[in-house]
């Protein structure tokens, strides 16, 4: 068994769809052990995207990470990370695998629906960034 940390960004959050999204990991042997809706301060997104703070485009990531709100998963099952990172698709939508959800419901490499934890070791700081361990059941 493995935990992992979802984000439903602000792009599809806005487009309504957090269901339709839950229903892909609920359907792939995934389970919500965890979830909450919140608003990501600037400082949130920055500390959060840390890894990525001298990439050309943390800026634009950082903006859009709080452009609205966003729901935070921490999703469990048999080799959750790499099964939501499958099911996620590729990072750019244009070259995301038919059915994935990066596919379905995004729309450019920046808006790109969904965060998904891309190791077990990132994926446990991940979910200690969001969720107390009494919130985690
Ligand atoms: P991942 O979300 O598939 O793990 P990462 O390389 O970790 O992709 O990048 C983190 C996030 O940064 C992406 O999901 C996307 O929102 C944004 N991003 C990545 N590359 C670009 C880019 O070239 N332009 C704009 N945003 C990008
Ligand atoms: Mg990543």
């Amino acid at each position: 068994m493995e935990q992992t940390l979802s984000i439903i960004k602000p792009d599809a959050v806005a487009k309504n769809v957090i269901g339709k999204i839950i229903d892909r990991f609920e359907s792939n042997g995934l389970r919500v052990a965890a979830m909450k809706k919140l608003q990501l301060s600037r400082a949130d997104a920055e500390a959060f995207y840390a890894v990525h703070k001298d990439r050309p485009f943390f800026g634009e990531l950082v903006d859009f990470m709080v452009s609205g709100p966003v729901v935070v998963s921490v999703l469990e099952g048999e080799n959750a990370v790499a099964k939501n990172r499958e099911l996620m698709g590729a990072t750019d939508p244009k070259e995301a695998a038919p059915g994935t959800i990066r596919a379905d419901f995004a729309e450019s490499i920046d808006a790109n629906a969904v965060h998904g934890s891309d190791s077990l070791e990132n994926a446990a700081i991940e979910i200690a960034f969001f969720f107390a361990k009494r919130e985690i059941v």
